[in-house]
């Protein structure tokens, strides 16, 4: 059964390379279970931007989570969201969140007909699918797994949860990820031989979109975007700006929060650059924000993809990265932005100040970095590969038929 499965999938690698405008078009409309982490964070953005336009474009789109997810309006037509309680009883040290999320998976599959569920990090939430299409009796409830990042390269590796992280992924009906280093990560690291199609991350370029009346104004602006953890490396933005004001009169701008803040706010002190560096905390609306800046700093220790420096280039911002992890399907060094090693300070920072000294290479590079995000990364390409993914795995397990005949 699994094997007639994984043949089928792959015969669809085949086929959707080949004919994704068709598929795009036949357009079946299908009911999709939506699970991710609601808070900021990468797979969370990317899961309910794909929610967003998997609704526009008319399909039935259920989020599942503890709370709505930050950029998720649960008004907008096609958009259903559901809550999940987790009781607080005081035997429970540790809430039992995975299985509060696998009823209410199987409880909203069974009440609104789901076509399939679709999770965005591997933990807990595969596991949790896997439970609900367990209980899901009525007919068979097909699960995909979307890997982003940390849930493989950080938290699947803690040997705590390589063995239930192995096993929800082998279990998932589809596998995707969001660069071929993470496509070949996942395999390699656990084992996994399905297939695992690599779907990158995507921007609305329309929504991120240069704005070069607001780069003319006040001084060479640096932005740093992440949730200030470890592997983000905030501290080394910190550092590269020291290094930077001794040529330009450049100030950073830092958007996020998380654990790494305070230690980063007290670096700028410590530097006597303080007065330049500006922390604004989340921020819902980057597309207003992005467009405003010179360059993008990113210097991950390793970074599945880089979804910021993709919506900076769809801004004409150009990145001044890591080169690490799935960041090369992105950026290509000198083209369209820049890739350091991680942890040259010194070489990222002359990066950012030829890019903020150079009007020439500036123009040069951030019309590079748009046409990149225009040509391989609009949601307008990235959508139809994730809908043509969908109805393959409902092929593969006999639901499609099912799905088209009742919409
Ligand atoms: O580190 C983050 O920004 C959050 C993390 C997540 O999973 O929520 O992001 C990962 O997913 C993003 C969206 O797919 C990727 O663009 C990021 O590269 C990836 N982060 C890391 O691998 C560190």
């Amino acid at each position: 059964m699994i094997n007639v499965a994984v043949v089928q999938i792959r015969q669809y690698q085949t086929f959707a390379r080949n004919s994704l405008q068709n598929q795009a078009s036949i357009g079946v409309t299908m009911r999709i279970g939506i699970t991710c982490y609601p808070t900021y964070g990468g797979s969370g953005i990317v899961a309910t931007e794909l929610g967003l336009e998997l609704a526009q474009r008319g399909h039935e789109v259920h989020f599942i989570s503890y709370a709505n997810p930050i950029r998720l309006d649960p008004g907008t037509p096609g958009i259903f969201y559901h809550e999940v309680e987790v009781s607080n009883y005081p035997l429970f040290v540790y809430p039992p969140y995975t299985l509060a999320l696998a009823s209410r998976m199987a409880e909203v599959a069974e009440r609104h007909q789901l076509d399939l569920l679709h999770v965005h990090y591997a933990i807990p939430h595969s596991i949790s699918a896997l439970l609900a299409q367990q209980m899901t009796t009525r007919r068979r409830l097909p699960f995909i797994t979307t890997l982003h990042g940390t849930d493989i390269t950080l938290v699947g590796t803690d040997r705590s949860y390589f063995p239930i992280t192995k096993f929800s992924i082998e279990r998932s009906d589809g596998i995707t990820t969001i660069s071929e280093f993470m496509r070949k990560r996942t395999a390699d690291f656990f084992g996994i031989d399905k297939p695992i199609e690599v779907i990158h991350n995507f921007v609305n370029c329309a929504l991120y979109k240069p704005d070069p009346a607001a780069q003319r104004q006040g001084k060479k602006r640096i932005l740093h975007i992440s949730n200030f953890r470890p592997v983000k490396r905030v501290l080394d933005c910190v550092r590269a700006l020291a290094l930077v004001r001794k040529e330009v009169d450049a100030e950073l701008v830092m958007a996020g929060d998380g654990p790494d803040r305070s230690p980063a706010e007290r670096l700028a002190y410590e530097l006597g650059i303080a007065s330049h560096v500006r922390f604004l905390g989340k921020q819902d609306h980057m597309e207003r924000l992005i467009p405003q800046m010179h360059a993008l700093h990113l210097p991950s220790e390793t970074e599945a993809f880089g979804l910021a420096a993709l919506e900076a280039m769809a801004c004409g911002v150009p990145p001044v990265a890591t080169n690490t992890g799935g960041v090369p399907d992105l950026i290509t060094n000198g083209a369209d932005g820049y890739l350091e090693p991680v942890g040259d300070v010194e070489a990222q920072a002359r990066r950012l100040i030829e890019l903020l000294s150079d009007e020439t290479l500036h123009t040069r590079l951030a019309r590079a970095a748009r046409a990149t995000a225009e040509s391989r990364f609009n949601t307008e390409l990235i959508i139809p590969r994730y809908e043509a993914y969908y109805r393959a795995v409902m092929q593969a397990n006999g639901t499609y038929r099912s799905a088209a005949v009742s919409n």
